[in-house]
């Protein structure tokens, strides 16, 4: 059986942030720092930080009083940074720079008397937090069919912005559908989707050019993750999406000659290689990597811990 391995694939830039960010707060603050929502969503780096001492809360009124409390990469509402500081806790933002980044897009427009729709999906926490970053309306849109159905007041300008971790494919066709609606309508290309999401995505089409069967190591409830796995369906090969190798199905792959292998930004390469191992259970594998765009993006730690990484860094030798 040949195993292919996309790239690029795994972590991005602001996940090892994030859970760098927890890490440095360990060091600072001793245990425990708590963690408002999975600090990505994977059970493996929770559970991996649970045991140096973080704890996982879903919400700021589980923190104690004077506690350090940590805002996971998905970003938060201001009301729950208004709540971390009425309570005196010590918050660090985690948020991912390129989620700050649609927060400050969207604030931008508003002040500008823009009405605003972001292209996203309902419930998910980056677009919770995105929602309650913005002070004016926001109209949520999840699909093309969507836009037909907007009710909005014809001579109030109008703009959008998106969640970082779309379907670039997808959100080019809702943008596509909303400029036909409303031709005047403003907002960042699709380009400006995060560098990660849309490598990732570019990857995982190529990889399925080349296999019979796309196994993408990533949670449930990993949004960028989940689109991996439409992606490489929609290219018509069978995909799965599992968090480790115990996970893996035989029946999945066993008429395959070639299975690619992809993960999302929240999943630790150990869990890639868990999936590998698990493969190699049930045949001989060659183990090839398919040629992707390198990265080298590298997120600052947040403003809270940034002045002591550097001085670790000086004392250093
Ligand atoms: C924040 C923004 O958003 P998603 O569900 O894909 O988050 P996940 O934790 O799986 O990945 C990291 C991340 C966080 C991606 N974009
Ligand atoms: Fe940030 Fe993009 Fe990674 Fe999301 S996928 S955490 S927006 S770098």
């Amino acid at each position: 059986m040949r195993v292919i391995l996309a790239q690029p694939r795994g972590f991005c830039a602001g996940v090892v942030r994030a859970i760098d960010t927890v890490e440095h707060a360990l060091r600072r603050h001793g245990t425990p720092v708590y963690v408002r929502h999975e600090i990505v969503h994977n059970k493996h780096v929770v559970d991996g930080l649970k045991a140096q001492g973080a704890v996982f809360v879903e919400e700021l009124a589980e923190v104690p009083t004077d506690a350090v409390a940590i805002f996971s990469a998905h970003g938060v509402s201001r009301a729950v940074e208004t709540e971390a500081r009425a309570r005196g806790l010590r918050a660090i933002d985690a948020t991912c720079p390129l989620v700050t980044k649609v927060h400050e897009q969207g604030r931008r427009y508003a002040a500008k008397g823009y009405a605003l729709i972001l292209i996203g999906h309902a419930g998910h926490p980056e677009v919770t937090g995105t929602l309650g970053q913005i002070p004016a309306p926001v109209t949520l849109v999840q699909t093309e069919a969507d836009v037909d159905t907007l009710v909005l007041d014809a001579d109030t300008p109008l703009a959008y912005i998106t969640q970082t971790t779309l379907s670039v494919d997808d959100t080019r066709g809702i943008i596509d559908a909303l400029q036909r609606r409303f031709p005047q309508i403003v907002g960042p290309d699709t380009r400006d989707i995060c560098y990660a999401t849309q490598n990732r995505q570019t990857a995982v089409r190529e990889l399925s050019q080349q296999v019979d069967v796309v196994l993408v190591v990533g949670a449930q409830n990993s949004s960028n993750s989940q689109r991996l796995r439409e992606i490489a369906a929609q290219a018509g090969v069978r995909s799965y999406l599992i968090a480790q190798g115990s996970e893996l199905k035989p029946d999945w792959v066993r008429d395959a000659g070639a299975v690619g292998v992809t993960a999302g930004a929240s999943a630790p390469e150990t869990m890639v290689q868990d999936v590998v191992a698990a493969l190699r259970r049930l045949a001989e594998v060659e183990l090839l990597t398919l040629p992707g765009r390198e990265e080298h993006v590298v997120f600052r730690l947040p403003a809270e811990l940034a002045a002591e990484a550097a001085a670790a860094e000086v004392a250093t030798p």
